[in-house]
Formats: structure tokens, sequence, C-alpha cells
């Protein structure tokens, strides 16, 4: 009888659940980093790499990983990526099949999870492409801006007010570093902890222009230790947005529901997927949620 041959390695699920764990293990193991937890800035890795996303020529988004070239990974919006890029490269190493595009967004999931927050169905399909399709800077938003501008990026990617407010609860997570995009502070008292607090403390509190040398951003009055940007701010003062800013600080469940959802429509944007959208995986987080 002939020898059967070893055909190519296709990963299946419990493949890429090995590459989630390692991730889920690697956050937990390195608890120094920052407020304890690499998460938030692994999960602005995998929504960068989105959110570049164009729907009127299909350019951009997860699929590509174009931010390992320069000049993409240069662009300003994309300053201190490089720390989440180089968090994943031991898990590249141990688990080399697996593309860069997909693995990115698998740690996003990974880290939204085992902040705590809601279950991320995905699927596996990205392919890793050349810097000749590296974006042009400018398509990541401004956070000096206001309402108009966040319409004009985030309805290129093809989200609506609700789903623009949903999104923004990601900073219920991590911090800015004035070395990075210049500003400072955390949007909430537990950062490492996917919750509705951003919501919650946008409405509760009251916030005042801090005075500082560096760019215009909000401090909370009574603290003065939580920051707000301008476009954060935008979500409480605009008609569109605001009954979503409302409803997603009286109810937690909502917010993940709605977060679970257009974040997974966020990291398949412009995917050529093979696998169907009923195929998709869901993934065990480490953490037990209290
Ligand atoms: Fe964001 N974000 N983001 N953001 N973001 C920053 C940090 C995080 C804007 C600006 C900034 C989303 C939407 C917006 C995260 C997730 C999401 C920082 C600080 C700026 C500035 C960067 C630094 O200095 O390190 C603006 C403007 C918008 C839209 O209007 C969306 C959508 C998501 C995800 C779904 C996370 C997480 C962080 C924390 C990163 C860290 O390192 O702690």
């Amino acid at each position: 009888a002939a020898k059967k041959e070893a055909g190519p390695f296709v990963p299946k699920y419990e493949d890429y659940e090995k590459v989630y764990n390692a991730v889920a293990k690697a956050l937990e193991e390195h608890d120094e980093y920052e407020d304890g937890s690499y998460g938030p800035v692994l999960l602005r890795l995998a929504w960068h790499a989105s959110g570049t996303y164009d729907a009127e020529t299909g350019t951009g988004g997860s699929n590509g990983a174009t931010m390992r070239f320069a000049p993409e990974g240069d662009h300003g919006a994309n300053a201190g990526l490089k720390t989440a890029r180089d968090f994943l490269e031991p898990i590249k190493a141990q688990f080399p099949w697996i593309t860069y595009s997909d693995l990115w967004i698998l740690a996003g999931v990974a880290a939204i999870q085992e902040m705590q927050g809601p279950i991320i169905p995905y699927r596996p399909g990205r392919s890793d492409r050349d810097m000749s399709f590296c974006t042009p800077d400018g398509r990541l938003p401004d956070a000096s801006k206001e309402q108009k501008h966040l319409r004009a990026i985030f309805g290129r990617m093809g989200f609506n007010d609700q789903e623009i407010v949903a999104l923004s609860g990601a900073h219920a997570l991590g911090r800015c570093h004035t070395d990075r995009s210049g500003y400072d502070g955390p949007w909430t008292f537990s950062p490492t902890v996917l919750t509705n607090d951003y919501f919650r403390l946008l409405l509760d509190e009251k916030w005042q222009w801090r005075k500082w040398n560096g760019p215009k951003q909000y401090e909370d009055v009574s603290t003065k230790t939580l920051m707000m940007l301008p476009t954060d701010m935008v979500l409480t003062k605009d008609k569109g947005f605001r009954p979503w800013v409302e409803k997603y600080a009286k109810d937690n469940d909502a917010f993940f529901k709605d977060f679970s959802a257009v974040v997974l429509r966020l990291f398949e944007l412009g995917v050529p997927f093979t696998v169907a959208e009923d195929q998709r995986w869901t993934f065990k987080p480490r953490v037990s949620s209290t």
C-alpha cells in the first residue's frame, strides 16, 4: 500500500483555541505592565488594524496586518502599538501557522473576554499582505474633533450613531499616554475590567477642561484623576449620540450585547471569509467573571 502522505496542516477549532489560551495565559502572567494588563493595548491594536476599513473601496480592515510595515506602523494614531505587536511575537513563534491578521484579532477577542467583557464570536480567514496594502494616514479618528468627524470616520466603515456610542465604551479600558497620543490618564477607576463605567462617569461626573501644557482634554472635577477626550464628551452633547450613552449607562447588559455585536462587525470588516457566518466559534474565557 502507498504510504499515506501528510497533507498541508489545516488548523481546526482546537488549534485556534490553543492560541486563544496562550494569549489569555500571557495576559495573566504579564501583570507587571502598567495598570496590570496588556489587555487594553491589545484591544487597541485589533481596533486600529480593523478601523482603517473603507466600505466604498473595500480597502483597509484587519485582513493584511499591514501595520507591521512603515508607513502604517508609523502613523501617529498607531504610536505605542508596537508594545502590543511585540507582546504577541512569542505566541506567533509558538503557533507559526496563524497569520498575524488572525492573531491580532484573536488577541483582541481574548483581551475583551479576559477583562471580563462579553463573549465575542470569532472566525479565522485573514491573510497577511505586503506593504503595498498599507492604508493612507488619516483613516482613524482624531480625538480633538467633533461629531461631524466621528460620523465621517465611522460612517466610512459603515457604522451608525448607536454603533459609534457602543464602540466608544471600550474607553472603560486602558489609558492615554503622553508619549503616544499626547493625552494623559485613564477614563475609569478600573481600566482593566470592561464595564459600562465609561458611560456612567460621562453622565455622573462633572467635567472641566484640564489646565496643562498638553492637548485639550477634560478632567473630572472631584478627583482630577480621570480624563475624557473631546470626542468622548461629544457623545453626551450630540442629540443622536446622547440617548445611547444614557441607555448604556443604565443597562450594562444592553451595553455588553451591543458591544459584542458591533466589535464582531468591526473585526470582520473587509475580510474575505470562506467560513460562513453561522460557523463562528466562541472561546471560553480563562478568567471567571464575577
Ligand atoms: Fe480609543 N483612544 N479612540 N478606542 N482606545 C485611545 C486609547 C484606547 C480614540 C482615541 C484614543 C476607540 C475609539 C476611539 C481604545 C479602544 C478604542 C487613546 C490614547 C486615544 C487618543 C492612546 C495612547 O495615548 O496610548 C478616538 C478619538 C476614538 C473615536 O472617536 C474604539 C472604537 C476602541 C475599541 C473598540 C483602547 C482599549 C485604548 C487604551 C489603550 C491603552 O494602551 O491603554
